[in-house]
């Protein structure tokens, strides 16, 4: 019999980010080790099937047709290719694969090549996860028929400054793709980004929109800003150097994440190639345990295998295995 979820209040969550920071850590590091095994860190890849040329104005992207990023915008990737790329990614030791497409939501045209590369890449024994926008009932049905794992959808800040960086759609559309993919029996991969300037109420009401959730998001990654050339959130942060999310703070972040969402995945997601060891190490310890691998995200940089795998010899990490994810002691 699983303990009943703790529901959060946002005065709780606030009064966990105002912890002394080891505190707050070393409750993290114990939640975590309640729920899953300690040293063990699941590797997903990234592969983005569809770049460039997106209908919605996100402040962030480097993928919207609103902003001149200089970026080359191409058609969806063919199956063949993201299969290669699947099994290159399972070679070196990757759980998951995720692909991503810059669309507002797909066209039912491209419904068949989609739910195609859903079966070949799960034949492979890869788990499989995708980000293509928005989606209707029945092309989460189509997803779900598949075999579709995880969909990420996030929520990317709070409900209160959503409106600040995208208008192009809410953040109750964003909500109701939730529920889509949900009511389909998609596992939910859902988080958002810190550093865009946003405030710690911010981040106490995008954690608590996450955590209140009916069922809490199996994944949540937590991406720290990639400022791109061109997008208005970089021409905007370049002149507030203190916007950038310090250090101590995004650890506190996924240490809060950690503790209201106890049976989550925490994705360490995009900003990971300009973090130190040692922030990773204190994410690690926060409860962070899933990462992107390779050396790119979808139009971004990322950390590399060398770089990671440096890293999990340092720190004395291994790969997850994917049945280790699937059972968490809790909740
Ligand atoms: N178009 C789909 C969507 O928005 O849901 C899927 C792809 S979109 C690039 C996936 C996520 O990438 C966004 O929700 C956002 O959290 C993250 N992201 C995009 N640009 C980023 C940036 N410059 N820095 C950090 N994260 C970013
Ligand atoms: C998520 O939250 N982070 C990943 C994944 N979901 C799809 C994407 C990060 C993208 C970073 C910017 C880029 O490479 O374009
Ligand atoms: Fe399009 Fe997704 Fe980028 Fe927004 S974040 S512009 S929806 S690709």
């Amino acid at each position: 019999m699983h303990a009943p979820l703790k529901r959060w209040s946002k005065a709780e969550i606030a009064a966990l980010f105002d912890l002394p920071f080891l505190d707050l850590v070393a409750r993290a590091h114990e939640v975590h080790r309640a729920n899953f095994p300690t040293n063990a860190v699941q590797l997903s890849t990234l592969l983005s099937i569809k770049t460039g040329g997106c209908a919605e104005d996100c402040g962030y992207c480097s993928q919207s047709a609103h902003h001149e990023t200089g970026l080359k915008a191409s058609k969806l990737m063919d199956a063949d290719t993201v299969l290669a790329a699947a099994r290159e990614a399972k070679a070196g030791g990757s759980g998951r694969f995720c692909m991503g497409a810059a669309w507002r939501s797909p066209k039912e045209r491209d419904m068949p090549a989609l739910t195609a590369m859903v079966r070949e890449v799960k034949a492979l024994g890869l788990e499989t996860c995708m980000t293509l926008g928005m989606l209707s009932d029945d092309q989460a049905g189509q997803l779900a028929d598949a075999g579709l794992d995880y969909y990420n959808h996030n929520i990317d800040t709070s409900p209160e400054k959503y409106g600040e960086l995208i208008t192009t759609r809410t953040f109750e559309d964003r909500l109701d793709t939730l529920d889509r993919v949900r009511n389909a029996g998609i596992s939910v991969c859902c988080g958002g980004i810190l550093g865009m300037g946003e405030s710690r109420e911010d981040r106490v009401s995008f954690l608590h929109a996450l955590a209140a959730m009916p069922t809490p998001p199996e994944s949540v990654p937590l991406n720290a800003l990639v400022p791109i050339a061109g997008t208005p959130l970089a021409e905007i942060l370049k002149d507030v150097p203190t916007a950038r999310i310090d250090d101590v703070e995004f650890v506190r972040t996924v240490a809060v994440a950690r503790i209201t969402m106890p049976a989550s995945m925490v994705r360490l997601s995009a900003g990971r190639e300009s973090m130190g060891d040692t922030t990773q190490a204190l994410c690690f310890m926060a409860g962070a345990n899933s990462i992107f691998t390779g050396d790119r995200l979808l139009t971004t940089g990322n950390a590399g295998e060398d770089r990671d795998a440096a890293l999990f010899a340092k720190l004395g990490l291994t790969p997850m295995r994917v049945q280790a994810e699937a059972a968490p002691s809790c909740c």
